[in-house]
This record gives structure tokens, sequence and C-alpha cells, in this order.
């Protein structure tokens, strides 16, 4: 390492909060699925931001809008009309078919905001008595690090000496729709879920569980709420992820990819009347629907779209899928997926993912892994054919290295 690198990570570690514990690279420059670190190795990203460079880094199109929007007028707030919010909100309702958008910045903030919508829906639409709305919740959930939010967690790391919390959640298993029917009581509102948990280490629920969720819902007049923000947007080789299983979710939650990366962007799209309750004054953002977060945004999904990102998602994504299954090594217990989200679950013998990732960072890959045993895979959504190969080779030298 040169001193340059240790200067940066030294100086992050005195200076900044320790919240997060980074490998040992310093980028410094991105361009599709590379990333280049201040000393010039290139690496290739398979993270993508947790998902939030789905275009690839530092997209030409996006990056042009980006700085002619900047500029002609990068923020107004709500309290004045731009000449881009309108815009966006007709793209993104024509690409999902949803009837109502509200905009926000980060996905947390989406979340809330759409905790918020439920709840006041239930009380002036579905009639339960003030102050007694309930949401259903899933264990191992990841919705975002805001208080109400990390209320619901299950995860002691997330949640823990961070309350009190606010109450109106109930957790039950994910992938099990019996226990969702039991759960359900006059005053739900909502079911807030996951098409697929990600943190929780890209966890696929059973064939026809959101099936039998959207029919549990709509029998009891319950809003589906599905948090797309990491699974949205071309990630697990459809639009959304609710296309894999047919259903249409009454809340849809964005985020992450709808900006490519760029800026902070989310939304919370709705198909009925969830959204109509809110009455000016209610809800805001200084930053939200601001001209700049829309013209990127609008610039993120039209290229999704025109550059075939979704076909190539889910094509590469099975071509990564079958890669893996194929990689002979005693430290793999399981490769799963969907499109360009992908794990590797290690063996509790082969030791910790994080040593992998370190090593993988040597071979030129980079990768996070999540809950001690599972490496997470989800690269770009331009990924091609020849650089999936490549990753696989990598992977298949690294997972069958003795480190013991
Ligand atoms: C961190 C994971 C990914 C999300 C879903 C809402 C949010 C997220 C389904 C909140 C955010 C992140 C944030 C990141 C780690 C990360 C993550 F490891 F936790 F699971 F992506 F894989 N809903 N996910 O996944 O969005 O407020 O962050 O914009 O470091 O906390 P946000």
């Amino acid at each position: 390492m040169s001193s340059s690198v240790i200067d940066f990570i030294a100086t992050e570690a005195r200076f900044g909060a320790r919240n997060y514990e980074p490998i040992g690279v310093v980028l410094s420059r991105g361009e599709g699925v590379w990333v280049w670190d201040t000393e010039g190795n290139r690496y290739l990203d398979c993270l993508s931001a947790y998902s939030a460079v789905s275009q690839g880094h530092c997209h030409p199109k996006i990056l042009a809008a980006m700085v002619e929007q900047a500029h002609r007028l990068t923020l107004t707030s709500r309290a004045f009309h731009n000449d881009q919010l309108a815009l966006f909100y007709e793209e993104i309702a024509a690409l999902t078919g949803s009837h109502k958008v509200l905009p926000m910045n980060s996905g947390a903030e989406a979340v809330e905001s759409a905790i918020k919508s439920v709840r006041k829906w239930g009380y002036e639409v579905k009639g339960v008595p003030d102050g007694q709305a309930e949401i259903i919740v899933c264990a191992n959930n990841f919705h975002g690090r805001t208080l109400g939010i990390v209320g619901f967690s299950t995860d002691p790391e997330t949640r823990g000496h961070f309350g009190p919390f606010a109450p109106g959640f109930r957790i039950i298993p994910f992938g099990d729709a019996a226990a969702l029917e039991e759960a359900i009581t006059p005053n739900t509102v909502a079911f807030l879920v996951e098409p697929i948990q990600g943190e929780a280490g890209v966890i696929i629920p059973p064939a026809g569980y959101f099936t039998k969720v959207r029919e549990l819902c709509t029998a009891n007049n319950v809003m589906l709420v599905l948090d797309e923000i990491q699974t949205g947007l071309g990630r697990t080789g459809k639009l959304l992820a609710e296309q894999h299983e047919g259903i249409e979710a009454d809340v849809t939650l964005l985020g992450k990819a709808l900006s490519g990366g760029f800026y902070p962007v989310s939304a919370v799209l709705s198909n009925n009347d969830v959204l109509g309750t809110l009455r000016p004054g209610q809800h805001g953002s200084t930053f939200g629907g601001n001209p700049l977060a829309c013209a990127v945004a609008r610039a993120a999904l039209r290229v999704l779209v025109e550059e075939g990102m979704i076909e190539n998602a889910a094509l590469q994504g099975a071509r990564f899928l079958e890669g893996l299954k194929d990689i002979r090594a005693n430290t793999i217990r399981e490769v799963r997926g969907r499109g360009l989200m992908l794990a590797i679950e290690l063996h509790p013998e082969a030791g910790r993912a994080r040593r992998y990732c370190d090593a993988l960072q040597g071979k030129g890959i980079l990768a996070k892994d999540t809950h001690e045993q599972t490496i997470r895979i989800a690269p770009p959504l331009v990924i091609t054919s020849d650089q999936v190969d490549w990753a696989l080779e990598r992977l298949a030298t690294t997972l069958t290295q003795d480190f013991s």
C-alpha cells in the first residue's frame, strides 16, 4: 500500500464515526462495471453500491443530464413548481403503471413515507380507529436505518440501544403466507415486505408465496407494500421483482438505481388512493422532487430501458448463477439468486465470508460479505458475458483456495 492509501483510510478512521468497516481499497474513478483505486488498480464492481449503480458507473447519458440540469436549475423546493417534476411523474408512472408518485430522497425516507401514508389511509379510508393501525413486517427485514424502521428490525446490531421505538408493527416469518393470514386483524393497514430479502442474504421466498400474499391482502383490505428499493429497476431481470410472481403491489418503493447512483432519489408509487390521503402540509421534503433529482432519474430510467439493461440482467444473471453452480468447491454451501442479485453462502467451516472478499480484492473483484457466511454478488446490469466469465474464473480459484 502506498502512503496515500494509508492516509485516506487512517484519516477516515480518525475523524469519521466508525459505523462501517470498509474493504481496504480507496476508489477514485469508475466507468461501467469497473472501478479504479488511487493506485490505478482496476476492479470489477460486484456490489454496485448496493445496487444503486445498476446502470454502470458514471453512465455518460445520466452524467450529461445531470450536468445540463445543474447548469439550469437545481432546487426550487416544492413551494414552487419546476419543469422537471411533471415529466418525471409522467415517465415513471407510464413505465410502472402507477397512478400516483411521491418523490423523496433516500430509500429509508420512501419507507417512512409509505408507513405514514398507509396509516393515514387506514384511518381515513379503511376506518381503523385512530392510533390503532397495525403494519405487518417480516423477520430479517431490511428497510433502512431511521428510527421508525430500525424499531421493527429483528437484527440486534441494527436496533440495539436505539430505542425506545414506535409501536404498531407485527413481525412474522418471511415466506410464510399462513403466518400472514394469522397475523392480520381488522386494524391491519399494510404488509411491508421485500420481494427478495437482500440484507438477510438474498433470500428468495417459496414459489407461489406472493400470489397467496396478494390474495390475502386483497381479501382483507390490507395494502401490500413492496420494498423494491434493492430488487426494483431491473436488478432481478424484470423491471420490478413483483413481475416474477405475476402480482401488483398497492404501494411500490423505489430508490437506489432510480438515479443510477448519481444522487439520492427515491419514490413511493401507488396504484390506489393511499397517496391520495396526503393533503398539503402533511408531508414533504426540502430536496424531494427537485429538478436535478428529476432530471437525473428521468435519464436513469431512460437508459435502463433503451439500453436493454433489464433483459441483460436476466441473461447475465442466469449465466452467472449457472457458472456459480458449476464451481466445485467444498467451501460453498449454496448459491442462489435471481437476475443479477446473487449470493454465495459458505459452509460455516469455510471461515468468514469477509476473508474471501478480501482475497477477491487481490484478484480484481470487489464484493461484499453479509451475515458472516454470505458473499453478495450484484454487478452493474451492463455486465457482458466475457466479464461474467472473467469473474467466475476468479471466484472459482478464490473459493477453492484453502485458507486454513
Ligand atoms: C447500508 C443491505 C443492501 C434496502 C431496502 C430500503 C433501504 C435499503 C430493501 C434503505 C438499503 C442498504 C443500505 C446499506 C446496506 C444496504 C444493503 F446490506 F443492508 F442489504 F443494499 F444490500 N430498503 N440497503 O436494501 O435505503 O436509506 O440506504 O437509501 O449501508 O445501510 P437507503
